[in-house]
């Protein structure tokens, strides 16, 4: 992908399979001059940037006098310069068809065209400096996401908000360097270049904003792959019955028998702009039965796994031993669903929920949902309290990071700026100092892709689709 800037590339850029219309894109420094060929009818037109038209493409290699008219098509023209990739890019919007989209692919090649590689136009477009890579980054984001939240967020880095951030802390990461760095060329002359006070604070308000997008990764990272909720509890207690209900699915069997579900049972659903993922699991029991204690060992791991526990009790036959031992081991924040309510009078509710503050004070009254397996309206009041029990997800008013690339980054750079920041109290020799702070600035920069790294560009690269 490196060395192939001079070549014209092209791929067709809508998912495989029949629709309405199929786009081929073609970017490079022959774009047009290669669609002229396949596209006879363009030659006789005016062609201007940001301009569509209507033409027919043609397969001369038939032997029918002016070839064989493929598909009848729209050309959409960008001028070097004025498009995405930054190149000359031209886009044939043709029928849905995966033959003639496949047919017009070959003929292009035919004509000297090369096929794209994965990601290679946002490759482009961030080699021609239209984006950066946290916008890179974006693009795929903004391709997989797949509710409202996590298309709103990467849309956001699109724009550049995330990068603006990291611009400011790679400039006044640099600002600091730069002081220090000058003040051991002229320390030989007594010249204090910068008083260590100033740089000190200069650090301290880097750090606030350093450590303001790490933290943002955990709500980013909820965003964009969704909020991972667990299903635990004895058999019997209504765990299928309620996956059912919250993915509002016929997923799992549901029955009288304690022990019906042996397996880990996913399923996923869209609530409040946000995607969750739920797992019903085997419910928890001590067993002699092979299948049924490898489900519960798969509950249990499960459970680890979990953003939120769902630790479901049957409100009419409550056993508040194995609640209690099943509880201690579950390491994730936990709600308490007390099920089958409908079974239960209001004093009988009343004293469920005293005794179970009784079992743990660590369950507020907010932790403790009374459901119904049979009712649908349990549904909004759970996921509501997943929600609340996650803590805030502002989704609009910070920069958010969703990469894990970004996160690692930033954790190294922050960890830098803390090592320069401890060497810099302890009125250690400036070159420490500096030493630490150019691994961060510099962690800041692959982040950006200030600075090219091979390995880099492959990691973000590798995951997009061709025609992207
Ligand atoms: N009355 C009433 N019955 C319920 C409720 N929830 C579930 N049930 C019934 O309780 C029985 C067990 O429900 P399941 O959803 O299979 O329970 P489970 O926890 O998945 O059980 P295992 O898979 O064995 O662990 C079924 O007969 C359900 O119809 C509820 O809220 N009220
Ligand atoms: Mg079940």
């Amino acid at each position: 992908m490196r060395n192939r800037g001079e070549q014209t590339i092209c791929a067709i850029s809508t998912p495989p399979g029949v629709g309405g219309v199929a786009v081929i894109r073609v970017s490079g420094p022959q774009a047009l001059l290669i669609c002229k060929k396949i596209a006879p009818g363009l030659t006789q037109k005016e062609i201007k940037s940001h301009q569509i038209y209507f033409t027919k493409i043609k397969d001369t290699a038939t032997g029918i006098s002016g070839g064989e008219t493929v598909d009848e098509v729209v050309v959409s023209y960008f001028a070097n310069g004025k498009s995405f990739t930054g190149e000359e890019v031209v886009e044939i919007s043709c029928h849905g068809s995966e033959y003639v989209a496949e047919k017009i692919v070959d003929l292009l090649v035919d004509n000297g065209c090369k096929l794209a590689e994965k990601g290679e136009f946002t490759y482009r477009a961030f080699m021609n400096n239209k984006i950066d890579l946290v916008q890179a980054e974006s693009v795929l984001s903004l391709i997989q996401s797949q509710n409202q939240a996590s298309a709103r967020v990467a849309v956001r880095q699109l724009q550049g908000y995330v990068s603006k951030q990291f611009e400011k802390l790679e400039s006044d990461l640099t600002w600091c360097l730069a002081h220090i760095e000058a003040s051991i060329d002229f320390s030989t002359e007594g010249i204090d270049v910068v008083d260590p006070v100033v740089l000190i604070q200069k650090l301290k308000a880097i750090r606030v904003d350093l450590s303001a997008l790490v933290s943002s990764y955990r709500s980013g990272r909820l965003v964009k792959d969704g909020i991972k909720v667990v299903l635990l509890g004895k058999p019997n207690v209504g765990k299928s019955s309620l996956l059912n209900i919250f993915s509002q699915d016929d997923k799992a069997i549901v029955t009288p028998v304690a022990g019906t579900t042996r397996d880990v049972i996913q399923a996923t659903t869209l609530f409040d702009g946000f995607r969750f993922t739920i797992s019903d699991t085997a419910g928890l029991r001590a067993t002699e039965d092979l299948v049924e204690k490898i489900g519960v060992d798969r509950s249990q791991k499960e459970a680890g796994k979990a953003d939120v526990v769902l630790y479901v009790f049957d409100g009419t036959e409550p056993d508040w031993q194995i609640a209690k031992t099943q509880l201690s081991e579950v390491n994730s924040p936990v709600l308490i669903l007390v099920n089958k309510t409908d079974l239960l009078s209001e004093s009988q509710r009343a004293e469920f929920r005293k005794k179970l503050q009784n079992l743990s004070a660590n369950y507020q009254e907010q932790d403790i949902i009374f459901t119904s397996g049979l009712d649908p309206k349990s549904r909004d009041r759970v996921l509501t309290s997943v929600k609340t029990k996650i803590g805030q997800l502002n989704v609009l008013d910070e920069a958010m990071i969703t990469s894990a690339r970004q996160y690692e980054m930033s954790r190294h750079a922050l960890e830098m700026l803390d090592a320069s920041l401890q060497e810099l109290e302890k009125n250690m020799g400036a070159e420490f100092i500096a030493m630490y702070l150019k691994d961060s600035l510099m962690s800041i920069q692959r982040i950006l892709g200030h600075v090219f790294d091979d390995q880099i560009m492959d990691r973000v690269f590798k995951e997009f689709c061709i025609g992207k």
